[in-house]
């Protein structure tokens, strides 16, 4: 059985959605952020030195990394959703899929801790605006026709950008990034997404 370390709010849920677009059965191990220092529990770091979520239980091992939870879940589990080693598409989806975490983050969460000094972070907003719209106009700009951003259907770098898509759409961007808007929206419809959505683990 799968296991699926869930923290509210956070990161983990593109992963309980993606265990509902899969279908198999999985445990949700819930945990929840301190209300005052919004950060996750200390029961997490017993888990993995890190004390982060997501992560995964599957086959014996302790997985941590959401693109690699993703990964290992596609290849495993749906490997429709993982384009062809050797395509043009499989070139696009490893760079999409380090792109998520490793690029797309960074701004984002220079912009929430960055945010958070007020007045003495004020020098520092320029660049980091900069930044945010130079990576969600680099999103919006990859999604194609078909909603998606590798093939033209559900894949693993849709659920590893939905997570960055969501924040511009938070930080209320719609107008400037439509695409991303549009993506946002397909995956907001898709049933798989609702299920995770209405299991109420934020
Ligand atoms: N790059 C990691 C980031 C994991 C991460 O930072 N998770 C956040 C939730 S969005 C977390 O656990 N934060 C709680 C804390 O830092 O105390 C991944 O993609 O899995």
């Amino acid at each position: 059985m799968i296991k699926l370390h869930h923290l509210n709010r956070s990161r983990s849920h593109r992963i309980l959605w993606l265990l509902e677009e899969i279908g198999q059965p999985y445990d949700v191990i819930p945990y929840e952020r301190d209300k005052q220092t919004n950060l996750a529990p200390p029961e997490l770091r017993a888990v993995h030195p890190l004390g982060k979520s997501p992560m995964v239980e599957m086959d014996g091992r302790l997985i941590a990394e959401s693109a690699a939870i993703v990964e290992l879940l596609c290849a495993r589990f749906a490997p429709q959703m993982i384009p062809d080693i050797g395509s043009d598409d499989y070139v696009q989806h490893l760079e999409l899929m380090h792109f998520a975490e490793g690029s797309a983050m960074t701004p984002i969460l220079l912009n929430l801790y960055v945010g958070r000094l007020g007045e003495a972070g004020a020098p520092l907003h320029p660049r980091i605006t900069a930044e945010l719209d130079s990576h969600y106009r680099y999103m919006d700009s990859l999604v194609r026709p078909s909603g998606h951003f590798v093939q033209d259907d559900l894949s693993a770098a849709d659920i590893m950008l939905s997570f960055p898509a969501e924040i511009a759409m938070m930080q209320k961007r719609q107008k400037d990034f439509p695409n991303l808007a549009g993506f946002v929206d397909g995956i907001h419809a898709r049933p798989a997404y609702q299920r995770a959505t209405e299991k109420g683990l934020g």
